[in-house]
């Protein structure tokens, strides 16, 4: 397994955000975080492979949003978000040396935070991120690959892995009082507390799972299932509304 992650830029104060944090971003923190997070990451025997910073672009290392990686494919995302247009082109580059990719043209839009893959489909939220065009392209790449695209309305959500994330390719965690379960059809779904919700969004790799820290009963819940808890501190990327899976593209 491998992962691509970006560095926390110069300019990550200035991230985007939803609500205004109370307190500002601590940058020199928010490195010592995605550090830790590189570091799990590598101590689980993924390979991880840093794109070059962009210090001017201050969502970088949220390089999730920039592609979908899924049935052996990469496809390049036009962002929805247009203040990060241009961070793809590093990971274009880069997800280049291993995989195929395909391209998106406007007006589609789509972000990767906004899409869930469980086993053979991908949920794809529409979102104020990820247009209808967006996943029709998606599906039109995936669909040859054997891999079915589900659309999910999303309600005030920034991405669809806000609320969800997988653990493995029947089990997932969603936050409660987000989503219906019903959408995900038979998945075993693990229902985090609505006062934990942020935990929702945690990053699986193998039985482990890489959990934000300060969530107790999401991790008993994790533990529980079977799976190897990893907690980390999140405190300075949640400022910036990023979570687990944005730090990183994983194929
Ligand atoms: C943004 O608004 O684009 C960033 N501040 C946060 C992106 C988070 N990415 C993700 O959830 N996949």
């Amino acid at each position: 397994m491998r992962a691509l992650v970006r560095a926390i830029p110069d300019a990550f104060a200035r991230a985007t955000v939803k609500v205004l944090p109370a307190e500002p971003i601590d940058v020199p923190r928010a490195r010592v975080q995605h550090a830790a997070y590189v570091a799990a990451l590598r101590s689980i025997g993924v390979e991880v492979r840093e794109l070059p910073p962009l210090h001017v672009m201050a969502d970088s290392p949220f390089v999730e949003d920039t592609a979908v990686v899924a049935g052996g494919l990469a496809l390049i995302d036009r962002m929805g978000n247009g203040s990060r247009r241009g961070e793809e082109a590093s990971v274009r580059q880069a997800l280049g040396e291993w995989l195929p990719v395909a391209a998106m043209e406007a007006p589609a839009t789509l972000e990767g935070g906004d899409c869930m893959r469980l086993g053979r489909v991908i949920y794809a939220g529409l979102s104020e991120r990820s247009n209808a065009a967006g996943i029709a392209r998606l599906r039109e790449v995936m669909a040859p690959r054997g891999l079915e695209v589900v659309t999910v309305e999303l309600g005030d959500v920034l991405h669809l892995k806000c609320v969800c994330s997988p653990l493995d390719e029947t089990t997932m965690l969603l936050a409660e009082g987000t989503l219906d379960p019903a959408i995900f059809g038979g998945a075993r779904i693990l229902a985090v507390p609505a006062r934990e919700g942020y935990a929702s969004n945690a990053l699986a790799i193998g039985r482990t799972v890489l959990l934000p820290a300060g969530f107790p009963e999401t991790r008993r819940l994790v533990a529980g299932a079977g799976f190897d808890v990893v907690p980390l501190d999140t405190t300075e990327i949640r400022k910036a509304d990023g979570a687990l899976t944005c730090l990183s593209i994983l194929f």
